[in-house]
């Protein structure tokens, strides 16, 4: 009977003990630790280091130098690191369809009223081991930056930067492609190993590729997905509290996306100024333009994952 109530007592003791824990979480960043991104993101974990005290802190590790670009999927998937700041491109090794949510033509916050957000959160659980905390880029498409003129939505001949994000469009237009990772961007630019390459409107100063870029190409086409992604077994293991935390700053922190639209303005007049010429499609070049951009990126990603694939377009799409 004693021992009974000493263990009943010991239950109740418990919970009130992970209340009163502190956990530190390891952030990596997937992109470079001087570009965009982190910037964005350094006061978000800022504010959840000040507001998180004795219950929830981020330990931001670094960018691809702790953790090259295209493992860092990997790292989270396996609780090496407990959050990664990455693109689904960059994670296409650990589930195909992480690269579909750059087809999204609703908002994060679309997204979570949908169910959208639900169930990409189903499938990065269950394919990735992942949560998928936030979505810190929005409204911002990619393009074509180039260093040879073209006049038709035609690349055959040229040869070109991609990661996943790109390639199949990319394909469809007759280029020649090469996967690297942003850090190795300049100096492929710079050799003349690829004629162009494709990134979104904004961050192409970051690591300097306006000394070797002469035109970009409009119009832009996706929208760039950028995101907090989460160790599940690290997720499981916070208390309930925790865990409304982290979602409530996760959900603060997808509220900043609207910063984008002014920033991607303030990049459009920055190349400009850089003497970066546009290359531009108009009417139905430029409708056609972006039908197969959006065709060949679905086919591509139902191919691959043809279990979620359809569904995910379905929450996805306009
Ligand atoms: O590296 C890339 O071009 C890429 O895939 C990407 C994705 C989202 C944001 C920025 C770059």
């Amino acid at each position: 009977m004693k021992v009974l109530r000493i263990a009943a007592a010991l239950a109740v003791a418990v919970p009130a003990a992970a209340l009163a824990q502190e956990t530190t979480l390891k952030l990596v960043s997937a992109f470079p630790e001087n570009g965009l991104y982190v910037k964005h993101l350094a006061p978000w974990i800022d504010q959840v280091n000040a507001q998180g005290k004795g219950m929830v802190q981020i330990n931001f590790i670094g960018g691809p130098k702790a953790i090259p670009t295209f493992e860092v999927g990997n790292a989270v998937k396996t609780g090496v690191v407990d959050i990664g700041m990455s693109t689904g491109a960059f994670y296409t090794n650990v589930m195909p369809e992480a690269d579909a949510l750059k087809l999204a033509q609703i908002s994060a916050q679309e997204q979570r009223r949908n169910g959208a957000h639900e169930y990409i959160n189903e499938v990065w659980n269950k394919k990735a081991n992942m949560v998928y905390l936030a979505r810190m880029v929005d409204y911002t498409p990619f393009h074509l930056y180039l260093n040879k003129k073209i006049d038709k939505p035609d690349l055959t001949g040229l040869k070109l930067r991609i990661t996943p994000v790109y390639r199949d469009f990319f394909q469809a237009l007759g280029a020649q492609v090469v996967t690297t990772a942003p850090g190795e961007v300049y100096t492929a630019l710079e050799r003349g190993v690829v004629d162009g390459y494709g990134w979104p409107i904004h961050g192409i100063f970051d690591l300097n590729w306006q000394e070797k870029t002469k035109y970009r190409v409009d119009p832009g086409f996706y929208s760039a997905e950028v995101a907090l992604v989460m160790n599940l077994d690290a997720w499981k293991k916070l208390s309930a509290r925790q865990q409304d935390f982290l979602t409530k700053e996760a959900i603060a922190l997808e509220a900043r996306n609207k910063e984008w639209k002014k920033i991607n303005a303030d990049e459009t007049a920055r190349q400009k100024q850089a003497g970066i010429q546009t290359i531009a499609f108009r009417g139905a070049e430029a409708r056609a333009y972006l039908e197969k951009a959006y065709e060949v990126g679905w086919a591509g990603v139902i191919k691959a994952a043809p279990d979620t694939g359809p569904k995910l377009k379905q929450l996805l799409s306009k």
